[in-house]
């Protein structure tokens, strides 16, 4: 494991995993989300293993998908990369997952978040869904599970401007279980970990399973629909002035086709 630091044992039947790309701000790239599959796999298959958390670091837990890898990429590109089946192995996780945000959880860093079952934030944390602004749109269930979690409203508003949700606001839209100051984060993560894992591991899983078939159905439905919209952004022109634009660190210039 390159891009992630995987410890089995964090805290007695609790797994650690940390994503480690911190120059990046812990952008997103396949092989990191790759990495991380493996040890889902992994920890759900470990009987010692009762909960997982997944955390970055204090100043990012991950600030989206790679922009440099992703931004000269075709919708044909995009389409045979295929990075939606790791994503996907990734929810089929069986065991409850906390991920433990400070710093930024922005674009596929956001939508990763919202992927693990619960989230505990530090007091730092910022939550948004900031593709409009690089002339795309969220591809990993942003406009499906944020909406869920927070309300068309507020949804539309963040993901139509790139707007950032502090983690007090999140925490009074639903996004977020609990905000603590930015030393406790992990260990508060810890705390709720612990309270799950001492739970009959069945009825857990059993019912991890059934809050998510609450609305999974139409969820497959709307993330599949999503995909076709992203990878859809990249057959413009305006996708490839926004990504180059975050590159050079100037303002985009869209043109509207
Ligand atoms: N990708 C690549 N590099 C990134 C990055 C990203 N998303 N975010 C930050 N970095 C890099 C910066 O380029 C910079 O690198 P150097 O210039 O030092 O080489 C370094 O991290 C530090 O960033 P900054 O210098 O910009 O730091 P600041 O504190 O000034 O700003 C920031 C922090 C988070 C506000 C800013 O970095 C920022 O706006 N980052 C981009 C946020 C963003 O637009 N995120 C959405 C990306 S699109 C999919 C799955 C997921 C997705 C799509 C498909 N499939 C399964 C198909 C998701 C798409 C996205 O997430």
């Amino acid at each position: 494991m390159e891009l992630i630091k995987v410890n089995p044992q964090a805290a007695p039947q609790i797994a650690l995993i940390e994503l480690n790309r911190p120059k990046e701000l812990n952008a997103l790239n396949p092989q990191l989300m790759q990495e991380v599959r493996d040890a889902l796999q992994e920890l759900d298959r470990n009987d010692q293993v009762r909960v997982i958390i997944i955390t970055g670091n204090e100043q990012a837990f991950a600030a989206g998908a790679d922009i440099k890898q992703m931004a000269d990429k075709s919708a044909i590109d995009m389409l045979l990369l295929d990075q939606f089946s790791t994503w996907d192995q990734i929810r089929k996780t069986k065991k409850p997952i906390i991920a433990a945000v400070s710093g930024f959880a922005l674009g596929g860093g956001c939508e990763f978040a919202m992927t693990c079952d619960m989230i505990i934030a530090s007091e730092t944390a910022k939550f948004g869904q900031p593709e409009i602004k690089i002339g795309t749109i969220p591809g990993a269930g942003g406009t499906q599970r944020l909406t869920k979690a927070i309300g068309k409203a507020k949804a539309m508003e963040l993901i139509l401007t790139g707007r950032f949700l502090s983690a007090q606001e999140a925490h009074f839209y639903g996004l977020v279980n609990k905000v603590v100051p930015v030393e406790f984060y992990l260990t508060e993560a810890i705390a709720l970990a612990k309270e799950i894992a001492s739970m009959s591991p069945v009825a857990v899983q059993l019912a991890k399973e059934a809050v998510n078939r609450s609305f999974e159905t139409l969820l497959d439905e709307g993330l599949m629909f999503e995909r076709k919209n992203f990878y859809l952004t990249f057959a413009s022109q305006d996708q490839k002035e926004g990504m180059q634009a975050f590159i050079e660190k100037r303002k985009p210039s869209f043109l509207g086709r």
